[in-house]
């Protein structure tokens, strides 16, 4: 047939969900099939992952979704889940934001220092990076029992067809990846008495994931086969691959939990200053490096939305945009904001700090968040070009954030650039078109691109001016 099927399944920190996107020649259509919630769980030990139900979320889409030609999988990064000698899982996957790590990067510079690090790895410093979760874990019985560790898609792939893998875009967010080699840093991983014999043979997007088991078919009413295929299982890799951009010159900024803004190069930047703005190089598709800083996102407002028992967003968004602009601006790239909880009392206690107005309603608060994740939007694309010599002309924003018309507005303005709003559902988008790719249905990068311009709704927004305000509000949150 001219027109296939693909299932793209796509793990958010909130929620996850199976889309279907059919692609023929010059069509691509993508439909929800199931969308789930999910809930991370705080137990004794920690907070962690509901990993069963999240599969259990997978099965139900994929009953959903019917008739499809292959299933692909992303999700966050850095999380994982351990298997002993048996092949099951040991415990509930770890999550991010779990506070196990603190203190742990300290101890792991003081063996191989942070600069040295970054020079092998080219990954940002944060607290969560894979790296410092296993640091984190050495000794433990888990970890002591482990044969083998899956990266959360992954684990999710083996679970669907028995076969095992390390998919390379998520593999780079470990910080056990060289960004050059594009394969492991073994110096890397054995000055720190990490055992690369846990990870299961790297493999890359568009490489084949084995097939759906037999009691998945039955358990989900497919009819075999079911190709699972290999994508950029990081959703951000997936995201920045379904930027419906055109040649070289444009900057990306992911929105979702996270806002993750940078642009996309031909060869890492490893040098001093980059490490010290902390960005990141983490590997996209085809050869690409995704050079870009982790931004809290739209975390702080869904913190501050679930603290105020969940008021209707329409609203509190039409309220924040009549609030004066930039009274009180927070750093967005802050790690203090990482934890969950009291996120309207840390952001005031942040402005407070900082001499600033203290937001007082919702309203103000909302406002004060959308104004800082512009200026951080801002700060991290002029920052970017700077450091890796890479001029844009344009911002493209995708993901969930592009549902925000006074966020994509605002960073227009924070920027002075245009920006393009869209697709929402970029990675699953991506998702869906590495997999049509290697079923030979489109083309390489730019041919996705393309494809993505010619069908998705795009939404073009030009900066109004008056970048001396941000620039002042930039001033002011430097401190200086
Ligand atoms: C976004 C994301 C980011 C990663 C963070 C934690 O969903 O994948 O790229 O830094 O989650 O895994």
């Amino acid at each position: 047939a001219d027109v296939q099927s693909y299932a793209a399944v796509d793990l958010g920190a909130s929620s996850g969900r199976v889309m279907v996107g059919r692609v023929g020649p010059d069509s691509l259509e993508l439909t929800e099939a199931h969308r789930f919630v999910n809930r991370p769980v705080r137990v004794p030990e920690g907070l962690r992952w509901d990993i069963l139900a999240l599969y259990g979320g997978v099965l139900d889409g994929l009953r959903a979704a019917g008739r499809v030609d292959s299933v692909g999988i992303d999700s966050w990064a850095v999380d994982y889940g351990l298997l002993d000698a048996d092949g099951a899982l040991l415990g509930n996957p770890v999550h991010y934001r779990d506070p196990r790590t603190e203190g742990v990067p300290e101890k792991v510079w003081a063996t191989l220092p942070a600069e040295e690090l970054y020079a092998a790895t080219g990954l940002q410093y944060a607290p969560f990076n894979t790296l410092y979760q296993l640091v984190a874990a050495r000794g433990s019985a888990q970890l002591v029992a482990a044969e083998r560790l899956l990266l959360i898609p992954d684990l999710l792939a083996y679970w669907l067809t028995g076969e095992q893998g390390t998919e390379l875009t998520n593999a780079s967010t470990t910080q056990l990846i060289d960004p050059r080699t594009r394969d492991w840093s073994y110096d890397v991983a054995s000055r720190l008495g990490v055992d690369l014999g846990l990870f299961a043979p790297l493999r890359q997007p568009g490489d084949p994931a084995g097939l759906l088991r037999p009691e998945v078919l039955e358990e989900t009413g497919l009819r075999g086969p079911v190709p699972v295929t290999t994508v950029g299982s990081h959703d951000t890799a997936s995201a920045v691959a379904a930027v419906p951009a055109d040649g070289e010159r444009f900057a990306y900024i992911c929105t979702g939990t996270w806002s993750l803004a940078g642009l996309e190069l031909g060869a890492p930047v490893l040098s001093e200053a980059s490490r010290a703005a902390n960005f990141t190089n983490e590997l996209g598709l085809d050869g690409t490096v995704r050079y870009l800083r982790n931004i809290m996102g739209l975390w702080l407002l869904q913190e501050c939305v679930r603290a105020w028992g969940e008021p209707e967003l329409g609203g509190l968004l039409s309220a924040a945009a009549e609030v004066p602009a930039l009274r009180s601006v927070v750093d967005a790239g802050d790690a203090a904001f990482l934890a969950p909880g009291r996120m309207p009392e840390r952001i005031a206690e942040a402005c407070r700090a900082s001499g600033q107005p203290v937001p007082a309603t919702p309203a103000e608060t909302t406002r004060c968040i959308l104004d800082s994740l512009a200026l951080a939007h801002r700060k991290a694309i002029e920052e970017a070009q700077r450091l890796a010599d890479h001029p844009v002309d344009v911002v493209h924003i995708v993901g969930g954030g592009t549902r925000n018309a006074l966020l994509c507005q605002l960073t227009a303005d924070a920027c002075g650039l245009p920006v393009v709003a869209g697709p929402t559902e970029a990675a699953a988008l991506g998702n869906v078109l590495v997999q049509a790719r290697a079923h030979g249905l489109v083309g390489d990068l730019p041919g996705m691109r393309r494809l993505l311009t010619r069908t998705q709704q795009l939404t073009r927004y030009e900066p109004r001016g008056d970048t001396a305000r941000w620039t002042e509000a930039q001033t002011r949150l430097a401190g200086g």
